[in-house]
């Protein structure tokens, strides 16, 4: 069994920082621990508006703070983001994360992040040798 709590993983390597500092994400499970997926506590920050477009994965979104939206690049669907507000992006779709006030996010990814990963220019992560 694997237990893990938020002020042991906070200013570790598993507290990555984006680098334009639109987010900050900790990383509870990574592909180490080989549960098949990785699990985050992500903090977006208020004002910020980050494009995204993960390629090479699929990930869960559940909201527990703060407000936002995501705004969808192909056919410019909006969806409100309030606590309570789950979102999967099962279709790789490509999209803005945008946080009117700082959101509180709890992220899974299939697969799995090995823990430093970055958003590159074109809104993904890079994909991980099986
Ligand atoms: C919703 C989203 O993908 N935000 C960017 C950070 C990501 N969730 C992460 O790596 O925790």
């Amino acid at each position: 069994m694997i237990v893990r709590k938020l002020e042991e993983i906070i200013a570790t390597e598993q507290d990555v920082l984006a680098p334009n500092g639109n987010w900050c994400s900790r990383r509870f499970l990574t592909k180490k621990d080989g549960m098949g997926f990785s699990l985050h506590d992500t903090l977006i920050f208020a004002g910020t508006r980050t494009l995204i477009h993960y390629k090479h994965h699929v990930e869960a979104v559940y909201c527990i703070a703060g407000k936002g939206q995501v705004e969808l690049v192909d056919g410019g669907r909006v969806i409100p983001l309030n606590p309570g507000t789950m979102y999967a992006l099962n279709e790789h779709e490509n999209h803005y994360l945008v946080a009117e006030t700082e959101l509180r996010i709890i992220c899974v990814f299939n697969p799995p992040l090995s823990g430093g990963e970055v958003h590159r220019d074109d809104g993904s992560y890079a994909e991980l040798e099986r």
